[in-house]
């Protein structure tokens, strides 16, 4: 189902009138968007946003598929803004699911009055940079167009989800689905044979849901994936004691964190600093804390190849004593990448569902599919009856969502042409050629490798700040220097290569969706020191970026 098709289904919230003009433009209203309203407002200027989707959430919105939950703790994953929000809202669980996250992006949205200036189901098809004015015009697919000072995009980095290219898709009978554009209602698969595509993330969260009432659920797996046991539950009263009851200091720990994120075994040590009795103690350890925390109990796992053999070598024995057929737990065992570095996924019960008689794994790259017929999916070596079938087959992430937008900068040039050769990107914030343009979570920014809300609120914050000393000095220009970009780019490369990272076919490397330039698409240099940079830039007077005053454009 197309992103159109879901928005028909939904709800229609609200016709807020566009104005001609605002000083700030905010695109997309998930977690980025709505604090860049909540933010920008108390500049004291005008702020306007556009959402495709019929309300806030974002990645929320979309990712309604069974099991959709988030891989970061809720106590982390949630806005550190306001005290008052913190004390107000209570998580259920320790991996919140996406129905009560959507609850609570309603819940801060409604408390801060969020909605009243976006305007929603409006798809943005073009963003112009006009050099004589010195002013964006944006325009939407309902015919609106608003003309603005700044255009802030806060889109998401898995916002694009891949179109599903195969042979035969339009003689299909049954229904199908993405998991990434899940509709509102219309889904049911209780005594159906579902197929899902994939298994990356959001496969191994809805598989298990799926497998308890469908008749047969058929799994086609292209390539295995690592995964650990989430060990999700009502979130526990010492958790909530430990966090809030000192939040300053533990937000503090949390900035100066590589990922936003605090993981008990975190160590200095590299594995081959233990003995082997050590290391394994120490995996096993990691294994029941459950989240990255064995990603994380060598500080060398995702460096040295060494380091990173054990780890892996340690899940595939879990799988091996987790799935009782031995054929199909060897196709389930990741081969041929680092573990780690294709997006550690989080389960309940992933492996463990191949033990039911009603599942089937079928291992694509020795199977491969053929077509999808009027009733079912064809591989090499038969056909599998089908009455729904889920795609998910992952995003054009990180670029993909900013592209789309159909932005024009200086001389007229696209986004799309000045990325050709993959993206350049100054901080992930701003991009040379496209001035009083902040792309936030952008490319080159720690975004997906880090607590995405944690990310977020740093990067509108440094926007605002950024625009608030623009405003005292009467400056009324800002873009970044090709140079400042190229360097950036170059340091992000540089961090990139010294880890394993690389070695995945991963859409962090832009790997997933043909013709994409290979390149790393997140800062993994640490987000702890992602923030001393851009702090330290800010200090400078915004070094690595051209600060002038331009007679036009300084008026609305
Ligand atoms: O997408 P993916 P995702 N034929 O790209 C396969 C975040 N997330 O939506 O690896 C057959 O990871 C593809 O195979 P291969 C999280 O950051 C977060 O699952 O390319 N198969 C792969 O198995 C995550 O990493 C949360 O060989 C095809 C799968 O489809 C990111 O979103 C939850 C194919 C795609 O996996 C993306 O996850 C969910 C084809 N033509 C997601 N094309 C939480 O916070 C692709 N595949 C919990």
């Amino acid at each position: 189902m197309i992103l159109s098709e879901v928005q028909d289904l939904a709800t229609v919230v609200g016709t807020t009138a566009v104005p001609a003009e605002a000083d700030i433009v905010v695109i997309g209203a998930g977690f980025g968007g709505m604090y860049a309203h909540h933010r920008f407002r108390q500049l004291g200027m005008s702020v306007f946003g556009f959402e495709q989707g019929t309300d806030v959430g974002g990645t929320w919105y979309w990712n309604r598929y069974p099991g959709a939950r988030c891989d970061v703790e809720s106590v982390d994953y949630c806005y550190t803004f306001s005290r008052e929000l913190l004390d107000e809202w209570q998580w259920t669980e320790r991996f919140a699911r996406q129905d009560e996250i959507l609850r609570y992006a309603n819940f801060v949205a409604e408390k801060f009055d969020l909605k009243r200036d976006i305007k929603f189901q409006s798809k943005i098809t073009a963003a112009r940079y006009d050099e004589g004015r010195n002013r964006w015009t944006v325009e939407t697919d309902k015919g609106e167009s608003i003309s603005c000072k700044y255009l802030v995009t806060t889109v998401g980095c898995l916002s694009v989800p891949k179109d599903p290219d195969f042979k035969g898709l339009e003689d299909f009978k049954g229904q199908w689905i993405q998991t990434g554009a899940w509709p509102k209602e219309n889904v049911n698969w209780d005594g159906k044979n579902v197929a899902v595509i994939g298994t990356g993330s959001s496969a191994i969260q809805s598989i298990p849901e799926i497998a308890k009432t469908a008749k047969q659920l058929t799994v086609f797996q292209r390539t295995a994936n690592y995964s650990v046991p989430a060990y999700n539950g009502p979130l526990p009263e010492e958790r909530r004691k430990e966090v809030f009851e000192d939040y300053p200091a533990y937000l503090d720990k949390l900035k100066r964190s590589r990922s936003g994120q605090i993981f008990e075994l975190s160590t200095d040590r590299t594995a081959a600093d233990f003995t082997e009795a050590e290391r394994n103690d120490r995996m096993e350890h990691a294994w029941k804390l459950g989240r990255w925390n064995l990603q994380s109990c060598f500080r060398d796992t995702t460096l040295n190849q060494n380091a990173n053999d054990i780890a892996a070598n340690f899940v595939h024995a879990k799988i091996r004593e987790t799935v009782n057929d031995p054929n199909v737990a060897e196709k389930l065992i990741p081969k041929g990448y680092p573990f780690g570095t294709k997006r550690l996924c989080l389960d309940t019960d992933y492996f463990a569902t191949f033990n039911r008689d009603t599942v089937e794994l079928v291992d694509i790259k020795t199977e491969p599919i053929e077509r999808i017929t009027a009733t079912g999916i064809q591989t090499s070596a038969g056909e599998y009856p089908v009455d729904l079938i889920v795609f998910a087959i992952g995003f054009d992430a990180v670029t993909g969502p900013i592209v789309n937008l159909g932005i024009e900068g200086r001389g007229g040039v696209s986004l799309s042409e000045a990325w050709a050769d993959g993206p350049i990107s100054y901080l992930g914030l701003a991009i040379p050629g496209f001035p009083n343009l902040f792309t936030v979570n952008g490319p080159s920014s720690p975004s997906v490798l880090a607590n995405m809300i944690l990310t977020l609120e740093q990067h509108v914050d440094w926007i605002a700040d950024c625009i608030n000393a623009m405003n005292q000095q009467g400056i009324n220009i800002i873009e970044t220097d090709e140079s400042a970009a190229a360097d950036w780019a170059e340091h992000t490369r540089t961090v990139a290569n010294q880890t394993l990272f690389p070695k995945a076919n991963s859409w962090y490397m832009g790997a997933n969706v043909p013709g994409k330039p290979s390149m790393f698409l997140a800062y993994i240099g640490g987000f702890d020191n992602y923030i001393a940079r851009c702090d330290h830039i800010a200090a400078n007077g915004y070094a690595g970026f051209s600060l002038s005053k331009s007679k036009v454009g300084a008026e609305a």
